[in-house]
């Protein structure tokens, strides 16, 4: 049977399970999704289109594909708009498939911007259909890079959608996906050390959320007996109301990385960025690294050992030879959790203290206590922006389960919390859905707005409005981090609650700090009829959140 590349891609995308696509138009791919019955979720701009796919293959660890389109060719303006959202998913290692149109035969060279060398620098692999015959063997590519290895974004270009195709000539199988196990010799060097160490630390990474390893770790780490910190962006991988979790970040953490004699990473690159730790002292500490990808191996740090492969593999294999050493005993040396307790308490004691402030304009961690209480912690899903909402909730919100947090930005593009709230309603609907911005954040959603209504996404965005880039201007906390460009128009000046609120929204503006709860209460009780909801909280600056090790401003 003849058919088109684009009525091809099409049913290959829904025999890979995918059950809608993020657009923004035009893209000649996105005619036959319409008749082929896959439903599009289009965007506003090309960015966020990437960035609703990216976060949804994030919030789901890998296990659904987000698939976004978005125009590309000779007037590659789509994709040019789009290189914010791949870039960083790029940066962040994020599953997603992007489609787009590619340049032609016979036009290649006739545009100032080179696509192919462009996609190339944000894509695991950025695969052109050269040929309609190779329709299949370029999605099978695509997916199985999308379900191996180390994740990364994956993109498309079809320079002709309409080109024909005999569909029978090479029939579609949906690809698994494949893992690797670590070498037995390597877990077994690995145990040596750990078990020799006098004070292990786990350091978990996103890996583990992408293995589907999250009960696995934590079987380990009570096995050894050791404390665990997460990054950013592996937020959730571990109960963090579990005796042995220490914080991502904060006096707690800085003390554990600075004690430690061992440190076990597993999924996690050991990439020092903006927002991660580095290692103190690494020469003097025996660093295991359990990784899938060698490229990170001896990266920055001096490796004692890696163990290659899946996280959970690998944290079965050290769980089994911790176990054959230990005659099943397992590590039990100390009272770690009464220690992980006394540190958490005194690091966390001043965030504790302001989460029940009473102060006016309302304290940010307040609106934070508050919605840890109203919301139900095993079933919703809260995320940051870029700026004080992520350095204040990775600081002390309780996340319980995998993904109940997304923490993201190994660099931080702002906006995309919105689309982060978004792929999390498309993926568990029956979940509470929170964004958590400062202005900066909502000034680049404004457009995206309308998706919420359109769509009918019951989605809350809580706005901690405090009239300006909170880290970059004066204050109590010093002469500010750039104190020229902090100040925007505020709540005195700006009622955005009424802004949004002519759009449709349910919103509020909430001043007092005892009707932060009830406030929430309302939004997602709305949400759950599918009305988006906007709840400005009228707060103060308070740029106080716990450091990243290592790092100066920056
Ligand atoms: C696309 C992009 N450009 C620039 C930045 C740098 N940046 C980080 S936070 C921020 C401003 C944050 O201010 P606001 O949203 O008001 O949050 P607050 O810190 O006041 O809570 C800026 C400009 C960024 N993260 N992303
Ligand atoms: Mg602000």
């Amino acid at each position: 049977m003849t058919i088109d590349v684009a009525t091809g891609i099409s049913r290959i995308l829904k025999e890979e399970g995918v059950g809608w696509v993020s657009t923004f138009p035009v893209c000649r791919v996105n005619n036959a999704l319409g008749r082929e019955g896959v439903p599009m979720l289009m965007m506003r701009d090309d960015r966020y289109a990437v960035a609703v796919a990216d976060a949804f293959s994030r919030i789901t660890g890998g296990s659904r594909i987000g698939v976004c389109t978005f125009q590309g060719g000779v007037n590659a303006a789509g994709m040019q708009y789009a290189y914010a959202g791949m870039a960083q998913a790029y940066e962040d290692g994020s599953p997603v498939l992007c489609i787009t149109d590619g340049v032609p035969a016979g036009s290649s060279g006739n545009s100032q911007y080179d696509v192919a060398s462009a996609m190339k620098t944000v894509s695991k692999w950025f695969g052109y259909l050269d040929k309609p015959e190779r329709t299949p063997e370029i999605m099978r590519r695509a997916f199985t890079m999308l379900r191996s290895g180390r994740p990364g974004p994956v993109i498309l270009a079809i320079p002709n959608a309409t080109a024909t195709y005999d569909e029978t000539a090479d029939p579609y199988r949906p690809v698994k996906g494949w893992k690797s196990a670590p070498d037995p010799a390597d877990v077994r060097a690995a145990v040596d050390q750990l078990l020799g160490a006098r004070n292990p630390l786990i350091y978990a990474g996103e890996g583990v959320i992408y293995a589907g390893a999250a009960e696995d770790l934590k079987a380990l780490a009570e096995f050894v007996n050791a404390p665990v910190i997460t990054t950013l962006k592996a937020k959730g991988a571990f109960p963090e109301n579990h005796p042995l979790f220490v914080g991502v970040r904060g006096d707690q953490v800085a003390h554990y990385l600075n004690k430690s004699d061992l440190i076990l990473a597993i999924g996690s690159s050991l990439s020092p960025g903006r927002f991660s730790h580095g290692i103190p002292d690494p020469a003097r500490k025996t660093i295991i690294h359990c990784n899938i990808d060698e490229l990170h191996i001896n990266k920055m740090y001096p490796t004692a050992h890696a163990v290659i492969g899946d996280a959970r593999l690998t944290l079965q294999a050290l769980r089994q030879e911790v176990s054959d050493r230990t005659s099943g005993a397992g590590r039990t040396a100390g009272d770690v959790a009464a220690e992980v307790k006394a540190a958490r308490d005194q690091g966390l004691a001043r965030y504790r203290q302001v989460m029940n402030s009473d102060e006016k304009p309302i304290n940010p961690y307040r609106v934070y206590g508050d919605l840890m209480e109203v919301l139900d912690l095993k079933n919703s899903f809260v995320t940051h922006e870029s700026g004080n909402t992520r350095d204040q909730l990775s600081t002390v919100f309780d996340t319980l389960i995998p993904r109940g947090f997304l923490g993201w930005g190994n660099v931080s593009t702002l906006g995309f919390s919105l689309a982060a709230a978004i792929a999390a309603k498309k993926a568990f609907p029956e979940r509470a859905s929170v964004a958590v911005t400062g202005e900066a954040g909502l000034g680049y959603m404004l457009g995206n707005l309308e998706v919420l209504l359109r769509e009918k996404l019951g989605v809350t965005v809580v706005h901690i409005s405090n009239g300006g880039f909170a880290g970059y201007g004066p204050g109590f906390w010093g002469p500010g981090h750039d104190p020229f460009t902090h100040r925007v128009l505020g709540p005195d000046d700006v009622d955005m609650s009424k802004v949004i609120g002519a759009l449709g929204f349910h919103t509020e503006r909430v001043s007092e700090p005892a009707e932060v709860i009830p406030a929430l209460r309302r939004a997602l009780d709305v949400n759950t009829s599918g009305r988006p909801a906007y709840i400005e909280f009228v707060c103060c600056q308070y740029p106080v959140y716990g450091q990243w090790v290592g790092r100066g401003e920056g």
